[in-house]
């Protein structure tokens, strides 16, 4: 049944959440790099890295495009899946808080394609790619209150006090 899913908020290591899925902020090279992204593939293994190339060779050579996602087993992690997602760059010049959403929207997508009931997000786009925290959290809780998906439970996984806090004042 599709419905609203719980949302809980805690301050940890996504890497650490034993959860269905544990999404990803990645890049469109689906290939690692630093934050989330470096951590997830260190903790996880090697078996994270030949799946997203295999998924590179067969749909996207061109990259996973910003605000879309793509799941992968999650090797070592205590995870069934990794649901790899990119976030926009935060641009001063230009809105992109359409695409920020659309990770959310699209990886509880792919959530519920794999049947998945716990899934924990970091705050995409508010490391490396420059979104104020803020903005980020309003746009991450306004988006899985609006979407429908069968996840039972939606955690997002907050690595500091200023992360948890502006997570924390969206929800009430
Ligand atoms: N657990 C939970 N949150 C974390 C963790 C962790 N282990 N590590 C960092 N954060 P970021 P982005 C927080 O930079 O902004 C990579 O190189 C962090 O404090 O991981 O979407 C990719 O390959 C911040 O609040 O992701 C891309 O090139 C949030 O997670 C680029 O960075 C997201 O920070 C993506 O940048």
């Amino acid at each position: 049944m599709s419905r609203r899913p719980a949302i809980t908020l805690v301050r940890g290591d996504i890497t650490e959440q034993h959860v269905d899925a544990v999404v990803n902020a990645a890049n469109s090279s689906l290939l690692g790099g630093g934050g989330v992204d470096g951590a997830i593939h260190r903790r996880g293994g090697p078996e994270i890295l030949a799946a997203c190339r295999k998924l590179r060779a067969s749909h996207y050579g061109k990259g996973l495009p910003t605000g879309q996602a793509v799941a992968t087993t999650a090797g070592r992690l205590p995870a069934r899946w990794v649901i790899h997602t990119v976030g926009p760059v935060h641009s001063a010049s230009e809105d992109r808080s359409g695409l920020l959403a659309s990770c959310y929207r699209a990886s509880l997508g792919v959530a519920d394609e794999l049947g998945a009931a716990t899934v924990a997000f970091p705050a995409v786009s508010t490391g490396i790619y420059g979104w104020p925290m803020d903005d980020g959290a309003r746009i991450a809780i306004e988006t899985v209150r609006t979407t429908q998906t069968s996840v039972e439970e939606v955690r997002f996984v907050l690595f500091d006090d200023t992360a948890y806090e502006a997570f924390a004042a969206h929800l009430s």
